[in-house]
């Protein structure tokens, strides 16, 4: 059973086996929360990303798929780097971000991680709304296959904490 846990703050303050990144398919960096584990994590994460793409990732990680890196100078032992979809109001792009988490929490198994620490994905710059997001991200984990002992979704703000919270028992 893998034990679903909340906590509000940054991402790049916590320890965990793995730290997932809200990334695009560039691989190459951005805003929010990939910016954010760029600039603490150190240049080495950017060093794999560019073997990333210089190899299987010529055309970038397509939306919904996961790849690993080195976590560099963050307390953690990968970063899983993950696409996210662009919200769309004229298309259901639920399954993608379901992918995701799934994707994922795979990367996760194959390396052996036990702890896996998740940002809402999609739910700032790509603009998904929060309360949708935080359903697809806690049912895709509760019904995922993974030897993953905690998923920690780490909330930058209260109305993310709250939003996850309603979907916790
Ligand atoms: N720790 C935890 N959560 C955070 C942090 C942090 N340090 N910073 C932001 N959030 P976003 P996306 C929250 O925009 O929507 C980048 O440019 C934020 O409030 O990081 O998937 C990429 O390169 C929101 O709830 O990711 C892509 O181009 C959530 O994390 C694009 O943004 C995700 O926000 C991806 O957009």
């Amino acid at each position: 059973m893998t034990r679903i846990t909340l906590v509000r703050g940054d991402i790049t303050r916590q320890t965990a086996d793995a730290i997932v990144n809200a990334a695009n398919s560039s691989l190459l960096g951005g805003g929010g929360v990939d910016g954010t584990i760029h600039r603490r994590g150190g240049p080495a994460i950017l060093e794999d990303c560019r073997k990333l793409r210089a190899g299987h990732y010529g055309k970038g990680l397509p939306t919904g798929q996961a790849v690993a890196t080195t976590a560099g100078e963050l307390d953690a032992s990968w970063v899983i780097h993950t696409v996210g979809p662009v919200h769309s109001k004229s298309e259901d792009r639920s399954d993608l971000l379901a992918s995701c988490y799934r994707e994922s929490l795979k990367r996760a198994d194959e390396l052996g991680a036990r702890t896996v620490a998740f940002p809402a994905v999609s739910t700032g710059i790509y603009g998904w709304p929060m309360d949708d997001g935080a359903r697809i991200a806690v049912t895709t984990v509760r019904e995922a296959d993974t030897a993953v002992e905690e998923v920690r979704f780490v909330l930058f703000d209260e109305q993310a904490y709250e939003a996850f919270a309603a979907q916790l028992p």
